[in-house]
Parts: C-alpha cells; structure tokens; sequence
C-alpha cells in the first residue's frame, strides 16, 4: 500500500474563459496561473481556452467543451484542473461529476501558496483562515472530494497543517482564529502608533508579486529579507530602519505583492498587513519593467491600493529590473506618481538616485508642529504666515503661539522655539 497522496504532485491542465473584456489578454492570465500552479508545486500539462461571452453560472465551461476537456484530461493524464476564476460551489460539483477530476481554481490555488509561505504568527492565522472560509463557501462541492484525495493542493493549511474539513469544526476554528487574530492586530497597533510617535518617515514598498520589493529592500538595508523568483515569495511585513548618507532615519517596509484577481477572501484576511500601505508616508511603487505585461500589473496595484484607502499616497514609481535583456523603452513618466525612476535592485543600479528622490520628497511634505515664539522675535512671524498652514493661534504671556504644519527647511528655521 502506497501512502503517497500527502507529497503528490498534482498534474495540471489550465482552463480559462475569454470573454474578450478583461483587462489581460487571457494567454497572459494563463502564463500567470502556471507560475502560480508552479510555484504551488503542481505540474502544468495542458491549457484549454474557451472564448465564451460569458462564465457560465452552473457549469463553468459550455456543454461541449467540458466534453472536450474530459477526453484531454484523459491524453495528458491530469489528476486535476484549475480555472482561472473563482468558481462557485455548483460549477465545482459539476464540473467534478462530469470530469471526474479533482477541480480547483485561482483562488484555492493562491490559498495554497499563501499558506506555504506564511512566516509570522499573524501571517498564519490570517491565511488559515480565509482557506477556513473559503472551504466552508465550498464545502458541499469538495469535501468528500478533498477528504478522499487526503492531499495535494487545497488541504494544507499553514506551516504544512492539515486543513479542516468538518463543517461543524471549521466553524469553531474560524471563531477561535478570529479572536486570535483580534489580539495580535491589537499588538501591531500599538507598534504603529509607536511608529507613528516616533515621526521618523515610513516608506512602504508595494507592487507587483514577483516585481522585486523584497530585493530592493535588502539592497537598501542589507538586510537578509526573503526573496525568490516565485509569486509570493513575502507574506509577511518587514520593516527595517535605514541611515543615509545625510544622516536621516527612515523606516523601510516590505509588503505581500499584489495580483490580478487577488481574492476576496485574503483581502479581508489580509486587510491588517496589507495596511501598511496606508499608514507610510510614501509608496515606492516597484515595477517589473522587463515584464510584458507592466502597464496593466501597475493598474492593478492602484486599484488594489484604491481598495485598502491608499490612494491618495504620493508616490514614486520604480521601474525595476533594468539591467535585464529585452525591457521594453520607452520607461514612461508614471502620471500618478511624484517622480518616476528606473533601478537594478539586484545589480545596484541608480539606488542612491533612488534614495536622494526619496528623501527630497520627503522632506517637502510638511509635519505638524507647536511653535512658541517669544515677542522680541517678531519677525520669524513672516515666515510662519509666509510659509506654513497654522491650524491654531494664541496670544499667550510669553509669546506667540501657534500649531502648524511646517516644511522640513521651515521647521529647521522655527528650531528653536518648536515645543
Ligand atoms: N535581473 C534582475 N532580477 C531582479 C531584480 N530585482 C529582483 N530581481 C529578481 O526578481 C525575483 C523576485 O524578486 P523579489 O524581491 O522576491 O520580488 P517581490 O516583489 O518581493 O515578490 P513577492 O514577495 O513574491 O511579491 C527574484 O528572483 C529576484 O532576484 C533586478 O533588478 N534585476
Ligand atoms: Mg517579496
């Protein structure tokens, strides 16, 4: 008897539907899922694409096409598939009696790898359990599926745990998780209002999975963060601190890369993590520039930061990835973005470019401050009204006294009397 189910490699066929108005052309959603199917350690041995108008609500695919499918998954010898949509509870249970194959999809798939890749306790806890709600929204479609292969993509939970499959039990694992998770993002808070006290300026790198974040911060800090060529590589937050050259302090954060698609699920999950976006000073919006596909992965990651409330972040974009053959040119000037500059995190190229940038925008932004100045020195109030946004005043015994948000030269000259 074989005990081989835990360790199988699951052999894949992708399986898309092109409606003809999705942002990415569907060969290139395609592409994308085999790194992710890869990366999960899954084999991918075919790809079916049927151009539909629309997703079929019970079923997926057309009638004949699954037809279609059946007999190809029998030639290549798949033990399973994955469509590149979220699929809902019926179209698995009928896809599955009708192919009788295991059936997955994107977002199972990215579970899968965010589960294998979560470090910190919080990464754990929120990966668990959004795979928890996931299985719980699909439970009548696979769990006498997932429970007979006993293996494979879809029942690891983190740190290589076998996932829940009992409704019963996944309910009260979800609400023990959820107090868990209360906590530690009761920590992190505190941590960040620390952060925030401190004043020193918080940079967030975001971007595309797989763009090359965690690289540049080690490149930044010398720091031993994790990077790899696979999607996903950082699920957890890193924040290390970095002293330039001028002697400025700055706190520098890594973040989880953003996907198309990314789901609902983990959003929510990841909702605390992700955040870290939104309470940095500035984005360094890091893009793979060799990818064919930049434009329409930089689209994503704005719409995903225009979902977590980070729009309205300044923001420098990096193209990343420069020394590598076959960038395309031109590099546009990105419009949404402060300032636009083209690196090497790996081969170190124009990085103290990139520092000098990003310290002459932030010192621009301006930092709220309480000033007192004594009376004989009267004439500082022309730069106050000059060149500051009072949000209080007073008159009082020893002076005047005002609340406003100064520039860095403007504060350096209020020295003296900030209280
Ligand atoms: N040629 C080249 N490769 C790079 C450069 N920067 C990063 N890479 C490679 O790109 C891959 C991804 O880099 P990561 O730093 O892990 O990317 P990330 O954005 O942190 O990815 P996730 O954490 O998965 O979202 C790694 O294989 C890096 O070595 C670069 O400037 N040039
Ligand atoms: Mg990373």
């Amino acid at each position: 008897m074989l005990y081989e189910t835990e360790k199988q490699v699951e052999k894949v066929v992708l399986v898309a539907i092109d409606t003809g108005d999705g942002e990415f052309d569907t060969e290139s959603c395609l592409d994308e899922l085999a790194e992710l199917a890869k990366t999960a350690g899954a084999e991918v041995v075919g790809r079916l694409i049927q151009k539909r108008e629309a997703i079929n609500r019970a079923t997926y695919l057309g009638k004949g096409k699954i037809e279609e499918l059946k007999a190809y998954i029998e030639t290549v010898e798949a033990t399973g598939i994955i469509c590149d949509d979220e699929l809902n509870q019926n179209q698995i249970r009928n896809l599955e009696n009708a192919l009788d194959t295991k059936v997955m999809d994107r977002t199972l798939l990215i579970l899968d790898i965010f589960a294998q890749r979560a470090r910190s306790a919080e990464g754990k806890v929120q990966v668990e359990l959004a795979q928890l709600k996931y299985n719980l929204a699909h439970l009548t479609g696979r769990g006498k599926e997932m429970s007979r292969l006993g293996g494979g993509i879809g029942t690891r939970g983190p740190g290589e745990k076998k996932l829940e499959t009992d409704r019963r039990n996944i309910a009260d694992r979800i609400s023990d998780l959820n107090k868990e998770l209360k906590e530690i993002e009761r920590h992190r808070n505190v941590l960040r209002e620390k952060r925030l006290e401190s004043k020193v300026p918080v940079i967030a790198l975001v971007g595309y999975t797989n763009a090359g974040k965690s690289t540049l911060l080690n490149t930044l800090t010398g720091a031993g963060v994790f990077a790899e060529d696979k999607l996903f590589a950082t699920l957890d937050t890193t924040t290390r601190a970095v002293e330039t050259e001028s002697g400025a302090k700055y706190l520098f954060t890594d973040t989880v890369g953003f996907i198309q698609k990314l789901p609902h699920n983990l959003i929510k999950a990841f909702r605390a993590t992700l955040e870290e976006a939104k309470y940095s000073d500035i984005l360094l919006h890091v893009v793979d520039a060799s990818n064919p596909m930049r434009n329409e992965q930089m689209n994503v990651v704005y719409k995903t930061l225009k979902e977590l409330g980070a729009e309205d972040k300044p923001v420098i974009t990096v193209y990343n990835k420069i020394d590598k053959d076959g960038v395309q040119k031109p590099l546009l000037k990105d419009p949404k973005a402060l300032e636009t500059i083209s690196i090497s995190a790996k081969k170190e190229i124009n990085i103290d470019l990139l520092i000098q940038k990003t310290e002459e925008i932030i010192k621009s932004f301006k930092q709220s401050i309480e000033v007192l100045i004594p009376y004989s020195e009267g004439h500082l109030l022309s730069i106050v009204h000059g060149n500051c946004e009072i949000t209080k005043s007073e008159n009082r015994e020893n002076g005047y006294y005002f609340e406003l948000y100064a520039d860095e030269e403007t504060k350096n000259r209020l020295q003296n009397f900030v209280i």
